[in-house]
């Protein structure tokens, strides 16, 4: 623009040129007039005959005319640079506000990065705490661990002297079984003896029997001289070391009824007192072979106990009430 201002200047120039030279050259004339002063109206005059002197066009409407469309031109080119102006400042109004709402959002961002971080500082302390107290309790854990790693080999310890001793006390008990087993056949052996010996010594008894005894077979008998019920005749035999008698077959049978011919009645060692009419010897056997009165047993008013009642052989016992009082005879083997 300034150019072009520049070449329409200098085209102007060019073609006022001519009339300043002119006006110069008449100027100079007339300063060299000392009556020039005093005569700018012929100036005017010169110039209009200048004007009118050539087919040339007029200078002063040339002028104008570039004047106008420089103008023009001017105008033309300051509604190019408005226009140009407002949409750069449009354009730096929307990139500004393009930068406030980036800058807004930066911001925001910024805050919430901030909020994060204080959020993650926050975690971190209570990851640090956690790690903290992570660390206590693993160190915890460890020394329970430490401790019960010493308890369990001392548990194992006490368990192998345990296992020991359990063998050891396994050894001992082998070998007591073994003692026992050698004890028990030696037992067992001293059994034989002692029964072996019992049974000599029961020979040499028989052999002989105390003072008012009577000796009958391999048996010796006592004939009471006072009554009593039958348990208590019963514990006066045991006292002495023998039973009621026990009569075992018909020969001792036929020896107590020749007994009873000579005292009298006596109680013997069988009855029925644990179940009715099953009748038991006084050593635990059951009655066999019987020899009752003709009608008896009849338990008559609960007769529980064996008595023999005649001197008949085969026909002599019979069942009594238990707590009358008769003689006994005692039989001690
Ligand atoms: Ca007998
Ligand atoms: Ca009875
Ligand atoms: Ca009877």
């Amino acid at each position: 623009m300034q150019k072009m201002k520049t070449v329409e200047r200098s085209s102007m120039d060019q073609d006022d040129e001519n009339y300043y030279g002119n006006v110069r050259s008449f100027n100079k004339a007339s300063s060299d007039d000392p009556k020039s002063e005093n005569d700018y109206g012929n100036v005017t005059v010169n110039k209009d005959i200048r004007d009118t002197s050539g087919p040339s066009p007029r200078p002063g409407r040339r002028v104008c005319i570039w004047v106008a469309v420089g103008l023009a031109v001017v105008c033309v080119l300051q509604v190019i640079l408005n226009i140009y102006l407002c949409i750069r400042a449009y354009s730096t109004s929307g990139e500004d506000l393009m930068k406030i709402t980036r800058y807004d959002d930066l911001i925001k961002e910024r805050d919430q990065l901030q909020t994060s971080y204080t959020n993650l500082i926050k975690e971190r302390d209570q990851l640090q705490t956690s790690y903290n107290n992570l660390i206590e309790e693993r160190d915890q854990l460890q020394t329970s661990y430490n401790n019960l790693i010493k308890e369990r080999d001392q548990l194992q310890t006490s368990y192998n002297n345990l296992i020991k001793e359990r063998d050891q006390l396994q050894a001992s008990y082998n070998n007591l079984i073994k003692e026992r087993d050698q004890l028990q056949t030696s037992y067992n052996n001293l059994i034989k003896e002692r029964d072996q010996l019992q049974a000599s010594y029961n020979t040499l008894i028989r052999q002989t029997c105390p003072h008012d005894w009577i000796k009958y077979g391999l048996s010796c008998y006592y004939i009471s001289s006072t009554e009593k019920n039958w348990a208590d005749s019963r514990q006066d035999c045991l006292n002495r070391g023998a039973n009621l008698v026990i009569i075992n077959s018909i020969e001792e049978q036929a020896f107590i009824a020749f007994l009873r011919a000579r005292k009298g009645r006596f109680w013997i060692g069988l009855s029925d007192i644990k179940v009715e009419n099953t009748w038991e010897w006084v050593d635990g056997t059951r009655l066999s072979t019987s020899y009752w009165y003709k009608g008896e047993p009849n338990n008559q008013n609960n007769e529980d106990c064996a008595e023999i009642l005649t001197s008949v052989t085969d026909e002599s016992w019979n069942d009594i009430d238990c707590k009358t009082t008769k003689l006994w005879i005692c039989e001690r083997l």
